[in-house]
């Protein structure tokens, strides 16, 4: 057995985002988003009544307090503020959210703050979000106004996930507006975003504010199924170079390096399109790579990939009925397993050493990265409440593991300074409603109740001797 200390300041945090905790989705003056009619129509579930969280987050920040959690991910919901997304303001949405911060603050949790997590607002969604390029300016404005309306936030996140938004609206179709194996489209919003994300950075650096500003990317390794072969070596690395490497050189080299556009290029023009790159685009992201505080990752799983040619085919596990996903893209590959890793029942891979990989990646690759935070890292799971118990064994498993690999990063000399387990308390998940749960308190939404799951006390324990032992 060994045992690893975290360092003195490492931040034991929580993550939520606005759509996925608040509830009151229209309520108190809030402009509609992409998914409110999107969900409706589906008729499966809503955002509401989520985890409450707009009128319960007293309870869940003293619960952070007693479980020793120091940090909390937040974020604001675009049209809590400006309900058209820009224009006309919504006083009660800015008043929301300095209470909310003032009672982080008041029980030592402190608010890291994303400025966008998926909720595009629903008046840019028909002229497909961020490939308008006025959504770019729009985003920009509404930056501008949250750093100089909200000084008590002094870690901010431009963006969650901009690879997530871009596949889900354009390679798997799943999400609103949506429209499938659109790889043009995916890498032009992929791109569009990262010149807003550039944009934001540079006007809060010229704003002269002291906190900082990174941005969270969900970065997944992507490993040849066979990696004795090269068909499967191809697959992996045009995956790597679309979801990965793309938004890795615009952050941190500010420009893209000749194989990743190569790459990114062809794969665009396998369904038809070209991208809009434009000079003035260049020099901002050029700008914003030296001025990154910090970089989020996102790790949930790892992808193996084996080569395909036929026609492409996605299914997408929403249910958690395991081994019912499709992933095959032509021009990419498909998503397929090596025998004996385990995979949650929304076929998500567990393999934690794939973390590792990833952080040493980014060391290696782009020393100027600064400082790194594990925005988002659990385990989906069909919890259920038993006598006021929930036994969340393979959960503690999972986050075991996932803390190792960060540990090992960490002694490897990569800039780790924080964690925050995804999620604080269970919460609706977007394309999966409310049967999968993360939390480390578990929602009964019907009362609202919050319960700590074994997962919780777990992670207390952790949090106050900073020491793991595995
Ligand atoms: C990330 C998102 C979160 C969250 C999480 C779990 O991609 O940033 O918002 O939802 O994944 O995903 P899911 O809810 O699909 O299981």
């Amino acid at each position: 057995m060994s045992a690893y200390m975290f360092p003195e300041d490492f931040v034991f945090g929580g993550a939520t985002a606005a759509y996925q905790v608040e509830g009151e989705t229209r309520g108190h003056g809030k402009g509609k988003v992409i998914w409110d009619d999107f969900l409706a129509e589906q008729g499966r579930f809503t955002g509401d009544p989520a985890s409450d969280f707009y009128h319960r987050y007293p309870t869940d920040l003293e619960l952070c307090e007693r479980f020793g959690i120091n940090g909390i991910r937040v974020s604001i919901a675009w049209t809590r503020i400006f309900p058209e997304g820009e224009g006309a303001l919504n006083q009660e949405g800015v008043d929301y959210y300095h209470e909310l911060f003032a009672c982080c603050r008041a029980h030592g949790v402190e608010p890291f703050v994303t400025l966008h997590h998926f909720d595009t607002p629903d008046c840019y969604g028909a002229n497909g979000g961020f490939l308008d390029r006025h959504v770019i300016d729009a985003y920009e404005a509404y930056a501008r106004f949250c750093f100089a309306e909200f000084p008590e936030v002094t870690h901010w996140f431009t963006f969650n996930e901009i690879p997530a938004v871009a596949g889900g609206t354009y390679i798997e179709g799943t999400w609103p507006y949506g429209e499938k194996l659109h790889l043009d489209k995916a890498a032009q919003t992929i791109h569009n975003m990262m010149v807003a994300h550039a944009r934001a950075v540079v006007a809060y650096k010229e704003g002269g504010y002291t906190g900082e500003i990174g941005i969270v990317h969900n970065l997944e390794p992507k490993y040849p199924l066979d990696p004795n072969s090269l068909a499967d070596i191809q697959a992996a690395r045009n995956e790597d170079m679309l979801l990965n490497q793309f938004i890795l050189d615009a952050t941190f080299l500010g420009s893209y390096a000749p194989d990743t556009i190569a790459c990114v290029n062809a794969l665009a023009a396998s369904t038809g399109g070209t991208l809009d790159i434009r000079d003035e685009d260049l020099s901002c992201l050029t700008r914003a790579a030296e001025l990154n505080d910090c970089l989020g990752i996102n790790n949930y799983m790892c992808k193996f990939l084996t080569s395909f040619e036929g026609e492409s085919d996605i299914h997408h596990n929403g249910t958690g009925e395991k081994g019912t996903s499709r992933w095959r893209v032509k021009g990419i590959g498909e998503h397929a397993n090596r025998p004996g890793i385990p995979t949650t029942d929304w076929d998500w891979i567990i393999y934690p050493e794939g973390l590792f990989d990833l952080l040493m990646r980014i060391k290696n690759d782009y020393p100027n990265y600064k400082k790194i935070y594990i925005t988002e890292n659990g385990m989906g799971y069909k919890d259920e409440l038993k006598d006021g118990i929930v036994d969340d064994g393979p959960r503690i498993d999972y986050l075991r593991q996932y803390l190792t690999w960060i540990a090992k990063a960490i002694d490897g000399g990569v800039n780790v300074a924080g964690y925050f387990v995804w999620s604080l308390q269970d919460q609706f998940s977007w394309t999966n409603g409310y049967n999968k749960r993360y939390g480390l308190f578990y929602v009964d939404f019907d009362s609202q109740e919050r319960t700590p799951k074994a997962s919780a006390y777990w992670y207390k324990n952790l949090a106050a001797a900073r020491r793991l032992d595995a």
